[in-house]
């Protein structure tokens, strides 16, 4: 074979980077940024050049593994596997119902074409309520924001980053997370070049990030505030006379003077001691975003994670259109995908909005959010009996056991579960609850398209990348896996026509688009239409009729563009589509054909942050001896969540998973620097080492979350021996943000003690 040099799109986070990998003989020999890649420039960062480490790790799972009475995994064929799971799970849907199985889908779906294509076929053909992902432990507050106030939840403005002159950023830390609802390679190069044209980065946030770092202003905030610290600011715009939402959006935003009327009940005095940042600060943020040429606030993890996640997800873009920097240069912009996206299809300018609460939890009673509910039920649909109850759990590409809240309650349930099946490529903390794994691909051997990523890039860009590698002889692609399971949960047996079904995937595919309004193939012949994705097969095949039908395709001869996936394959360093574009009012999708900007249920829940604050503040000033400190979590550059710990080149080093306490708040509890402590809170307890620094504010402290690889029946070695502690023990699965059921991962009440006075008390 010798050597060969390809490129790929790194499949690991959301700044799709290209990477330029050399092999010989089939052997990962470099791995380096692709200099030609038009988006990412050469940028990589130290996880895409571990991919190597991931494709030749031993202890991916490669051939699929059946539990066996024993409790030990066994392996075994594909046949047999899936034998098993029609022996286990028909039964199960035909006593009990559909809602007795319930999946919950993991992030790396959201970058695998395969699983983000073909997870909702599963699930339409599950037919089961009981949905779940890691969506509900992260950004929904954000999408449900900005589909109450643009009408889907795909409209999320993303900050254009390389034309605006002012960016406030609160909750993310791109430097380590390569950004997020944000899709841009290369943040460090790109705040950088906002500094070097005169502009100016301030970063909102608990701890001393590496953003902060680099940021012209770090102002550190009360974990949980920032719905008060930003209702402050919308006050400071009021009160001074500087909402000015500009000439664009004339005619276009409703509810502007019920948001005035709702700032006043936040003046910065009121809030500073909560948040913990002086009045004057408070104005003076407001002051220099109102003045910028050109501004754009952007809130993530650490404000959609908290128990006002919505709240503050909503004031931000409050705050983008009040400056008049929404949908203008520079400002907070609506991306462009290639492969479309429901505020790029139907009618322009109109929509039916978005709804929540059309089904609720059993146990609960929590509403659905866009067809899921929250991670944080499954422990309690599983452990409550009854009709209804959850029996059997499908996971796909997730680790709920280590990445939602109550980890403890959830591990047990997982035990008690009469059947499970994970799509994963790992044994570990989740899938050894299950009775049969079936192993996804390694990066190198599947074909890559953002498609969900590309949504919120600060560019609009395509690119496609073919697999590098063949997959092992004899296994399947993961959308080949899912279209067996679909096979099963439907009653077709564990041997179903595979390709069959995919061909009446594709076929409903184009069906649904040609009786869209405004489809460039509306109104054509299905079959005319299939015959031009014709061969292609697969993700391959709905991808190019996505391509082909958006807003850059072909349109099978009808469209503006030239876009197709045979376009993308003559690019191998993709195709840049342009800056971010001017979308108003076609993008909006709500029922007024307007923006609105307070949305009555974000307004009904303003109460709730006017009780909260007293009791904040009550806190902020409080010496009590037992006063709880406030947890937040810690990305660190060389990890993502709980899944890449086994890559010796990501873990080796100094220990990571430490909590970082205030020199203040070490000397008044008795703790040490390096020495282990007791964190507290209402689900469990954890031990883990203290590492005192003044990058984190005084009454907070902060864990990273992703770790606890010491579960026993897991097959990752190097991960066990880097085990550290699992956060999210302390998380509270019954806490949740009430509009969006989003977990509250950031701001949990905690209590930290010297291990020898815990365990003598
Ligand atoms: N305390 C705290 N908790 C958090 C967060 C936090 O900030 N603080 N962040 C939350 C966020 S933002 C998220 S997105 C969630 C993540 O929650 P999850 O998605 O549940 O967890 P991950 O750690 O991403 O686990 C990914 C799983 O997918 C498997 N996997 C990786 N690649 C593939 C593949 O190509 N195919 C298949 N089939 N499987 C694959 C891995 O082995 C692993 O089991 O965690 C959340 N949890
Ligand atoms: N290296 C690495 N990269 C990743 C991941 C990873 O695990 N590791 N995960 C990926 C995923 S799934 C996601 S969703 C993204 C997330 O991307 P980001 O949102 O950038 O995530 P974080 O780096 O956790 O940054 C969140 C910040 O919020 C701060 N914070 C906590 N509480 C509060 C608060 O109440 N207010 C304010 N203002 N700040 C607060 C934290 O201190 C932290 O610095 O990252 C992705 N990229
Ligand atoms: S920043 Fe993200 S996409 Fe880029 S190389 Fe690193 S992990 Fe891959
Ligand atoms: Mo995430």
């Amino acid at each position: 074979m010798g050597e060969t040099v390809s490129v790929q799109t790194c499949p690991l986070c959301e700044a799709t980077c290209g990477l330029q990998v050399t092999a010989v003989d089939g052997r990962v020999t470099k791995i380096r940024g692709d200099e030609d890649d038009v988006f990412s420039k050469g940028f990589i960062c130290p996880k895409g050049g571990s991919l190597a480490a991931l494709h030749e790790d031993p202890d991916r799972l490669r051939v699929p593994l059946v539990k066996q009475p024993d409790g030990s995994f066994g392996e075994a064929t594909w046949d047999e596997a899936f034998a098993e799971i029609d022996r286990r799970l028909s039964p199960i849907l035909a006593e009990h119902g559909r809602d007795a199985v319930a999946a919950y889908l993991g992030n790396p779906g959201a970058h695998n074409l395969s699983l983000l294509l073909y997870t909702r076929v599963l699930l339409k053909a599950l037919g089961t309520k009981n949905i779940t992902s890691a969506s509900t432990v992260d950004q929904y507050p954000k999408q449900l924001a900005s589909g109450l106030m643009f009408g889907t939840a795909l409209s999320v403005p993303i900050p254009d980053l390389d034309r605006t002159d002012h960016l406030l950023i609160l909750g993310a830390n791109p430097l380590a997370s390569n950004g997020s609802l944000m899709t841009a390679p290369d943040v460090r190069g790109r705040l950088r070049a906002i500094q070097e044209r005169g502009g100016k980065v301030v970063v909102v946030d608990p701890r001393r990030t590496r953003t902060a770092q680099v940021a012209d202003e770090h102002v550190f905030v009360r974990p949980g505030t920032d719905a008060l610290l930003l209702f402050a600011m919308v006050n400071v715009l009021v009160t001074e006379g500087l909402v000015a939402p500009g000439e664009h959006l004339d005619g276009l935003v409703d509810g502007v003077d019920r948001v005035v009327e709702l700032a006043e009940g936040f003046p910065p005095e009121e809030v500073a001691a909560a948040c913990g940042i002086d009045a004057g600060t408070i104005r003076r943020l407001a002051r220099e975003l109102a003045a910028a040429p050109s501004a754009a606030v952007y809130g993530r993890i650490g404000t959609t994670t908290t128990a006002f996640g919505t709240t503050a997800s909503w004031l931000v873009d409050v705050l983008n259109v009040l400056t008049g920097n929404l949908d203008r240069p520079g400002g907070a912009m609506f991306s462009t995908p290639a492969v479309g996206s429901p505020n790029t299809s139907g009618a322009p300018g109109r929509g039916r909005g978005v709804r929540t609460g059309r089904f609720s939890s059993r146990v609960r009673g929590l509403g659905e959010v866009f067809g899921e509910l929250p991670a944080s039920v499954l422990a309690e649909e599983i452990q409550t009996p009854g009709a209804g109850q959850i029996r059997a759990l499908i996971t796909v590409a997730g680790n709920p056991a280590v990445s939602t809240p109550n980890s403890d309650r959830l591990a047990s349930a997982l035990g008690e579960l009469d059947f499970m099946v994970a799509i994963d490529i790992y044994l570990n903390e989740t899938t050894r609850h299950a009775d049969v794994i079936l192993p996804g691909l390694s990066p190198l051997e599947r074909s890559h398209y953002d498609v969900a990523l590309y949504a919120f890039g600060v560019r609009d860009v395509a690119n496609y990348s073919p697999p590098l590698f063949d997959p092992p002889e004899g296994t399947p692609t993961e959308w080949r896996t899912l279209l067996r399971l679909v096979g099963v949960v439907t009653g077709q047996g564990p041997d179903a026509d595979v390709g069959a079904i995919d061909a009446f995937v594709a076929g409903e595919a184009v069906r649904r688009e040609a009786g869209t309004t405004g489809s460039p193939i509306a109104g054509r012949e299905v079959d005319e239409i299939l015959a031009a994705l014709a061969p292609r097969v697969g993700p391959e095949r709905l991808l190019d009729l996505l391509l082909r039908v958006g807003p850059y395709g072909d349109g099978f001869g009808a469209g503006d563009g030239t876009l197709s996936l045979a376009a993308l394959e003559a690019a191998p360093h993709g195709i840049d589509l342009g800056a971010l574009k001017p979308r108003l009012p076609d993008v909006l999708r709500t029922p007024s054909g307007k923006i609105e900007l307070a949305p009555e249920a974000l307004v009904a829940d303003v109460d709730r942050l006017h009780e909260r604050l007293v009791a904040w503040a009550a806190e902020a000033d409080s010496d009590a001896p037992d006063r709880p400190l406030r947890l937040v979590g810690r990305r660190d550059l060389r990890s993502n969540n709980s899944w890449m710990h086994n890559l010796e080149p990501l873990v080796k080093g100094k220990d990571r998973c430490t909590v970082w306490v205030h020199p203040d708040d070490a000397a008044r509890l008795g703790l040490t620097d390096g020495e282990p402590t007791i964190v507290s809170a209402r689900t469990g307890t954890i031990e883990v080492p203290v590492q005192v620094t003044d990058d984190v504010m005084p009454g907070v402290v902060s864990i990273p979350h992703g770790w606890g690889h010491d579960q026993p029946g897991t097959a990752m070695a190097v991960a066990t021996a880097h085990a550290g502690v699992n956060s999210n023990v302390l998380a509270d699965d019954q806490d949740l943000e009430p509009l969006s059921g989003t977990a509250i991962l950031n701001g949990i009440a905690v209590t930290l003690a010297p291990v020898a006075v815990a365990v003598g008390a």
